[in-house]
């Protein structure tokens, strides 16, 4: 007999409710449920694809794996991998100091709270700064804002409360991404966007691509990629030219209001229009809209964040909700203020923290930490570095840094260089082919799970746990065992904590001491993690689908006391401003090759299941029909996309979404190298065509990701 039991997807950062059907420990069937979620019953193609995806449909690990003498893989059973790797930690410690030791926390490290608190915790006891996540490859140029601009403690206003959503290069119909960066619920998002503009709503989307979240634009503007900074950079002169600005909020939280003006006296709509081949029209209206609105939000996605002048940009798009009242004030509804660690929320500004000039520091380049992490494209770098402090073992926590990082051939020279590289992880992806030690990691439908990380994100208050579904394949260790395992055998101490972005684990006073001699009971941690909950741990247990706590709404209170300050226009700001006004084009390639993702899988994972390698053979290359006519190009050709840096081969498609001169490409497919046989390599790695050592940003080392100048030819 089946039974029927509820949980939460952890596929992606939405984390759906769920029902799901199991018999004799093994999942039969899924399906949404809405009986608590705040979203209500939602699941997408790889929430129904859950069980297909679970049993195996993706060739998982169900053994740790260690090269052999020869180069070939053979098994190994967790414990004596864990032994193994211990000692190598400790000996390079010990000869080396802490700092020879680093950790890459990718997207498969979110699956799990006890993982990446465990990790967290290693990490801050061996007492090493090498910490790099996928973030800082992703949309670190939010977090160089943060640290030049400051931030509202506020926050913005919740969805559910705007009046206008402008929304640049995020496609959160397909991503599922929306708080805190881009503009939308994650789960449902399409739902969200339905309420919004039942509400009146207006939305104005910036993408080169008429993307499916376009389809509630009331203004889609659509222009070359790479140049938002200077389409941003206009609304607000137009929001300054106009007096349309918030000049109340302005005068009580920012400052270098005069300098802004200056710097962006250049920025006309016409400049922002010319540069990126959009009608003026569509600026001066986009910013009228943000004059009027009374709680405009604005936010972006990643294609401004991986674009050129991406760290500007992302200035310039936050800017816009300093200027445009985008923030929630003294006596606006806070909708969540969280449930397992409730908090109050102020109008108050934090200042800039410019952590990037502060200690510790990178050994390769002159640039310290950003929200605790090193800027992952220095990875590279950091491992050859002619230094004592250079990296020489390195754990992949649920990550494919060697794709994720691009300019292949700099990535793997270092990765090789490297005395241990050990991925954690439940396949074996490009970086596991070359590690040491792949440890077989359980899925998430394996383990319990609470709601830490949607906490204070979901649109009201919400908390759910789930147990195991089903129990975990033999062979297969838990993200968290590794990480608890390694600190046993090498006597690091470890306290288990509530910790969270922006805080430093050492710093956080409180936690629980975990012991090295016996193994913690999950369940245990997770009633240790809800232990301030307005809902106690008793109680969300007995509630499977969740619970939604009554009263929970609160106001932002007003601040305790003028605090800091939000920098508009910091001198480095306007410098960058002042060198984009003198920008000469990019001419020599016709194309700008953008990121977008694809609704069945997510960066690597789910890429072998059944729909998604029957819709996507390959990763195409999508193209602007009349482009692909004026080069000879037709449907499902293979074409050679060859940028500065490198040249790739794949099959093209027409897509009348995209505007002329742009071809869009999703990343994570393909080998690490081509071998040009595309249909055969499953597709390109759009990586071989970015660079690791030209086009960085400055403080994030942010490669160019979007917006590649690239040729195409039929092959
Ligand atoms: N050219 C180019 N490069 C890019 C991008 C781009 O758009 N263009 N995008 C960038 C972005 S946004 C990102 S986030 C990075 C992605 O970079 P990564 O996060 O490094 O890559 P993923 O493919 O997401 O790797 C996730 C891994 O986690 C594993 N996994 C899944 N569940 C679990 C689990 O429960 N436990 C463990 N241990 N592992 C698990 C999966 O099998 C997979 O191997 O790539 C970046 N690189
Ligand atoms: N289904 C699914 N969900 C995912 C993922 C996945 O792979 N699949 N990945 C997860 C990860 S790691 C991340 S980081 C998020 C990303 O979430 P999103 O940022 O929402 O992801 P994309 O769909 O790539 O949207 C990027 C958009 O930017 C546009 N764009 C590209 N260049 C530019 C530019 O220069 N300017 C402007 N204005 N727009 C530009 C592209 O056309 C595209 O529509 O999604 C997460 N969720
Ligand atoms: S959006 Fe899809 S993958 Fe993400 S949590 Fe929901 S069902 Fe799972
Ligand atoms: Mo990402």
């Amino acid at each position: 007999m089946a039974e029927t039991v509820k949980t939460f997807c952890r596929n992606c950062g939405a984390q759906c409710s769920m029902e799901v059907d199991v018999e004799r420990g093994r999942m039969l069937a899924a399906r949404p449920d809405g009986s608590k979620s705040p979203y209500g019953g939602y699941m997408c193609p790889k929430g129904l694809a859950a069980v297909e995806l679970h049993n195996g449909m993706e060739a998982r690990l169900h053994s740790s794996l260690k090269r052999g003498e020869d180069g070939a893989f053979v098994s190994i059973a967790a414990d004596a991998a864990l032994d193994e790797i211990a000692a190598k930690l400790s000996a390079l410690i010990a000869e080396h100091g802490p700092r020879a030791v680093a950790v890459y926390h990718g997207t498969g490290a979110y699956r799990s709270v006890m993982g990446n608190l465990l990790e967290r915790a290693f990490v801050a006891e061996i007492g090493t700064p090498n910490f790099f996540s996928s973030m800082t490859i992703d949309q670190s140029a939010k977090w160089v804002t943060m640290a030049r601009m400051g931030v509202m403690a506020s926050g913005r206003h919740a969805m559910r409360d705007a009046d206008l959503i402008l929304l640049a290069g995020g496609n959160p119909l397909v991503s599922h991404q929306g708080v805190p960066f881009a503009l939308a619920e994650t789960c449902a998002p399409a739902r969200g966007f339905e309420a919004a503009k039942a509400r009146g709503c207006k939305v104005i989307i910036v993408d080169p691509r008429r993307t499916e979240t376009a389809r509630y634009a009331d203004l889609l503007i659509q222009p070359l990629p790479g140049h938002d900074a200077e389409i941003f950079a206009a609304l607000a002169h137009v929001l300054l030219r106009d007096g349309t600005y918030d000049a109340e909020f302005a005068a009580r939280w920012c400052i270098q209001l005069d300098e802004l003006r200056a710097a962006l006296a250049p920025f006309t709509p016409e400049l922002a229009a010319a540069r990126a081949d959009v009608p003026v029209e569509q600026i001066e209206l986009a910013a009228r809209w943000l004059g009027e609105a009374e709680r405009p939000i604005s936010g972006s996605g990643t294609g401004p964040s991986m674009a050129a002048n991406s760290n500007l940009a992302d200035h310039m798009i936050e800017l816009i909700n300093a200027l445009a009242g985008g923030y929630r004030r003294a006596g606006d509804l806070v909708r969540n203020p969280g449930t397992l660690r409730a908090k109050d929320t102020f109008e108050m500004a934090m200042s800039p923290t410019r952590s990037f000039e502060a200690e510790p520091r990178c050994v390769s380049e002159d640039t310290g930490a950003l929200v605790g992490e090193f800027p992952t494209a220095l990875l590279p770098g950091e491992i050859m570095a002619d230094s004592p402090d250079r990296i020489r073992a390195l754990i992949c926590f649920g990550g494919d840094p060697l794709m994720a990082l691009g300019d292949p051939a700099v990535a793997a020279k270092a990765f090789g260089h490297l005395d241990l590289l050990v991925s954690l992880d439940c396949r074996q992806n490009e970086t596991g082919k070359v590690a040491e030690y792949v440890l077989a990691t359980s899925q998430p439908f394996e383990r319990p799970e609470l709601s830490v990380s949607g906490d204070g994100m979901f649109p009201e208050a919400f908390v759910q746990y789930t147990d195991a579904v089903v129990a975990p394949a033999q062979g297969v260790i838990h993200d968290w065992e590794v990480f608890w395992g390694l600190a046993a055998r090498m006597g690091v101490p470890l306290t288990f904590k509530f910790w969270n972005y922006g805080l430093n684990y050492r710093d956080i006073p409180e936690g629980l001491p975990l012991s090295l001699n016996e193994k913690p009971d999950p369940e245990a941690l997770f009633r240790w993690l809800a232990k301030d909950s307005a809902v106690p741990f008793d109680v969300i247990k007995a509630s499977p689908g969740g619970v939604r706590p009554a009263d929970a709404q609160r106001l932002v209170l007003p601040a305790p006391s003028v605090l800091g300050r939000l920098e508009l226009c910091p001198p480095d700001v306007a410098a960058e401003l002042a060198a984009l006004v003198d920008a000469e084009p990019e001419a020599d390639f016709p194309f700008r090759l953008t990121c977008r993702r694809i609704l069945h899988a997510v960066n690597s994972a789910y890429r072998e299941s059944r729909e998604t390698r029957r819709r996507y053979p390959v990763n195409y290359a999508y193209m602007n029909p009349e482009d692909m006519a004026a080069a000879g190009i037709a449907e499902d050709a293979q074409v050679e996309i060859a940028s500065q840096f490198g040249t790739i081969q794949t099959l093209a498609r027409a897509e009348n979404r995209l505007r002329r001169g742009v071809v869009s490409m999703t990343h994570m497919f393909g080998p690490l190298v081509g071998t040009g046989d595309v249909l055969a390599d499953g597709g390109a790695n759009v990586g071989q065509l970015t660079s690791l050592s030209e086009e960085l940003q400055p403080i994030n080392f942010m490669p160019r990701f979007s917006g590649v100048p690239v040729k195409i030819t039929a092959a």
